[in-house]
């Protein structure tokens, strides 16, 4: 391969005129990309290798994450910084004429995901590789990641995205490891040996291909692998038009569900479920045969996480292979799955909790919906022992009732580890919604509060930071986010403060740069950056930002002595595309920002920006460039957030709730370096158990409220009729259920706190460097290693030093 510039520039030469039949002067900038992401593949491929000989020869347990979504954005930089190679690459580059900055524009995001939840299971990736953990994906590689964001005249709208149209330079097809997988049909029983046993007959198989993606660890040989299943025709007899027969099979990994929560009980959403989990588990125990004799030792060297309910099938599933193909008897089966499967909740909103009707279910699954129902009736049973004659618990607890599948209550029974994803979370899990879970096995239930991958949000995210880190505390931070704690004792530093705030200064300068390319909008980056980007949620909130903006705006305009430090507004946000009250707010949103972003009495002190098709790479390019991070939903709803630990991680300032993991970084940072407003999750779940709450006395007793929901319907924005009204009755006819109106008093004074802490230059520089000192808690390598000592039990298993 290549170890240093001179090799690097001859190969890449050599490479992009032999596979691209071109000379380089002729080739395009993705020609380039493509010839430098084989590159760095196939430097990759021998630890790729030795990983997993490495694994296989010591035996170490291995665990996959199995998820149906994986954000992992883009990879060449990532890839490039993990291996050691950036400087060598990027000078080498340069000497040929090409910018790596401007070559890693070329690469489209893998966008395989919503969320959150999505990139959790890609920093947790990141994480496993580089603490030399044996941990591994397993997702589907759909065609389209979510969809890409248009803004036309203020509304949404959604194109598919086109991640693969240039192939994907990291992968690698597995044509020989396909596996069928059997969906609709029926089963049969027959008897052998004299017990009753059963197979799935007439089904109708759709071919499952992987395609694997190497998961680089930073500064270690170890490389793990995402496991992408993609959907074909299967080579089978089928009873129907063939034409109908392969539309059908590919749609399986066609789209990414646009939805965060809304589960809408779509068959081709069960389907994708059952094709990720067996697919996966089927070539997880293939493997593990060829080393293993007994299915009975399966959780010693096995472990398979499954990234909230999507995956459960994957309980089901293991079941009925040690049962129908391993012949294992019913007890022995259950105790090996339950001690296998781990599950992680990410969310107590109850419209998120997937429930399936049987009627779909069971055609579709006939063999899984058989187990299942075996599974609820033992545990009925077993509740029944329990608490003899108590129908109204047992009804509550079961698995299937009212025509219905629970996922969740699956996923409970049927695993050895239940997690919430922060403490609060966790709390209101035991405590609450799955209480009565909590009370039969405690044993169960554990917290572990989500991290990020410093590597990619601080260290490749903002560069410039990164190094004035190093160069005060040293490089250890790197390998141990912790010690960045050792940022604190640099508390008076004036050099260090000064250097803090030119870099800040600089990534502002560059996002105010991105925005007038994209928006056509001045912002001026002396301005405050107060930031939201997150998907668009009624719980999350944007309204209530947005609220408040029309209130600063009228404040400005009405007030001649009103002052305040300048302030951008910064909004990113998808909404689901059937979401119409979300929708709505993105529409109330550019509503504002036209009429606040033209008017010259205000300019200097108020613009609004919304970042159309916010995503991974666009996130990178902001987290580094804001003051003020927004966590403003309503206490109790967001199970954690992991936005609010990258603003933190960058040396922005949090506004918001005690809710979620804010709490955790008000604990760490210290109750003077956060501005927390708003309800607590107790006193919300207050209102709701016993009511109380009236939003309309809100509006009649604060004038502020009043004008500002009075403009939504009044004529305040031009050419916007009775736009708004869904909003507008949302807030006072039914009730304001996330109560934007409650907590508006205490979000505007709070705003006013931080914009008066922003004028004090010092006194802001050492709240955020407070900010960025005990932020290293919240790297996902902390979360990755309590999953491995507490959940998973597994160990670190690095490479002999090359
Ligand atoms: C379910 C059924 C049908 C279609 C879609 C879905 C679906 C898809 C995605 C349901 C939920 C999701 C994603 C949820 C999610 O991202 N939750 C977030 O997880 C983060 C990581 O733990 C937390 O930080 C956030 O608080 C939580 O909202």
């Amino acid at each position: 391969m290549f170890s240093n510039k001179e090799e690097f520039k001859a190969l890449f030469l050599q490479r992009l005129e032999m596979t691209y039949g071109k000379s380089f002067n002729d080739s395009t900038k993705w020609d380039q990309f493509h010839t430098l992401g084989s590159m760095i593949r196939e430097y990759i491929s021998p630890d790729w290798i030795q990983t997993n000989e490495r694994y296989r020869s010591t035996g170490t347990k291995q665990v996959y994450y199995l998820s149906i979504e994986f954000l992992l954005g883009r990879l060449l930089r990532h890839n490039l910084m993990n291996i050691g190679m950036e400087e060598v690459v990027s000078n080498g580059l340069k000497e040929l004429g090409i910018d790596l900055d401007e070559l890693e524009e070329v690469e489209a995001d893998a966008g395989l995901g919503n969320g959150g939840l999505g990139r959790l299971a890609a920093c947790f990736l990141d994480s496993l590789a580089s603490l030399n953990m044996p941990g591994h994906g397993c997702g589907i590689r759909y065609k389209h990641g979510l969809f890409e964001q248009k803004i036309v005249d203020g509304y949404q709208v959604e194109l598919p995205e086109q991640w693969l149209r240039h192939g994907h330079v990291w992968e690698v097809r597995k044509a020989d490891l396909a596996i069928n997988i059997p969906f609709w049909g029926t089963v049969e029983s027959y008897t052998e040996k004299g017990g009753l046993r059963f197979r799935h007959v007439d089904a109708e198989m759709i071919t499952a291909v992987p395609y694997d993606i190497p998961v680089v660890g930073y500064n270690t040989n170890t490389v793990n692998t995402l496991r992408l299943w993609s959907a074909e025709p299967s080579p089978y007899p089928i009873n129907k038009d063939i034409l109908k027969y392969k539309r059908e099979t590919e749609s399986v990994s066609e789209f990414l569900y646009p939805d965060d929560t809304h589960d809408e009980g779509k068959i081709l959403r069960l389907k994708q479920q059952y094709f990720l989990v067996s697919a996966s588990i089927r070539s997880i125990i293939r493997s593990y045969k060829r080393n293993h004799a007994s299915l009975l030792k399966l959780p010693q060297y096995i472990g398979l996480h499954i990234n909230d309910t999507h995956p459960v099938l994957a309980i089901p599933e293991l079941m009925r292979i040690l049962l129908d193909e391993e012949k294992l008897g019913w007890d022995q089966a259950w105790e090996v799955t339950t001690k296998t499967i781990s599950y992680t909740n990410h969310t107590t909103l109850s419209e998120a909790l997937e429930k399936w009707p049987i009627r779909l279910f069971q055609p579709l699954l006939p063999r899984i919906y058989m187990i299942i129902n075996e599974i609820n009736e033992r545990f009925c049973k077993d509740l029944w022992l329990r608490y003899p004659g108590d129908w109204e618990r047992i009804e509550a607890m079961a698995i299937i009732a009212h025509g219905k599948v629970k996922m969740a209550h699956l996923a409970i029974v049927g695993s050895h580890s239940v997690n919430g994803v922060a403490k609060i979370h966790t709390d209101i899990l035991k405590q609450r919604e799955m209480v009565r879970f909590f009370e039969i096995s405690p044993e169960k239930f554990n917290n572990k509060t989500n991290g990020i991958s410093h590597r990619r949000w601080l260290l490749k995210a903002n560069p410039r930071l990164a190094a004035l880190i190093t160069e005060t505390i040293g490089p250890s931070w790197v390998g141990n986010p912790s010690s960045l704690s050792h940022l604190g004792e640099h508390l008076n530093d004036q050099s260090l403060l000064g250097q803090m705030n030119a870099i800040k200064r600089g990534n502002k300068e560059s996002l105010a740069l991105k925005i007038k390319e994209k928006t056509g909008i001045t912002v001026d980056p002396a301005s405050i950056f107060d930031v939201q980007v997150k998907r668009l949620h009624a719980y999350k909130r944007q309204l209530l930002n947005i609220l408040h903006i029309m209130h600063l705006y009228k404040q400005i305009k009405d007030d001649q002595s009103f002052n305040m430090h300048p302030r951008t507004f910064i909004f990113g946000a998808k909404a689901s595309p059937g979401y119409y009250y979300a929708k709505k707010i993105i529409k109330l949103i550019h509503a504002v920002a036209d009429k606040v972003n033209h008017d010259p009495k205000v300019n200097d002190k108020l613009k609004v920006i919304f970042l159309e098709n916010y995503r991974v790479s666009l996130a990178e390019e902001i987290f580094p460039a804001t003051d003020i991070s927004e966590q403003i939903s309503t206490a109790s709803k967001e199970a954690s957030g992991t936005g609010n630990m990258k603003f933190m991680m960058n040396g922005a300032v949090t506004l918001g709730t005690l809710d979620g993991a804010n709490i955790e970084i008000m604990e760490k940072a210290g109750e003077e370096n956060i501005f927390v407003f708003g309800l607590s999750a107790s006193e919300v779940l207050n209102y709701y158990q016993n009511g109380g709450y009236h939003s309309r006395e809100y509006y009649h007793l604060d004038t502020r409220i009043r004008n500002v929901v009075d403009s939504l319907g009044n004529g305040f924005f031009p050419g916007v009729g009775d736009e708004f009204e869904t909003i507008y009755d949302s807030l006072l006819m039914q009730n304001d259920q996330y109560f934007v109106l409650r907590d508006f008093a205490s979000y505007a004074d709070i705003h006013k706190q931080a914009g008066k802490a922003y004028e004090n230059e010092q006194g802001w520089l050492k709240m955020s460097l407070m900010n960025i000192a005990h932020s290293g808690y919240f790297s996902s390598d902390r979360t990755i290693r309590e999953y491995a000592d507490d959940i998973w039990n597994i160990n670190s298993s690095p490479g002999a030093v090359r």
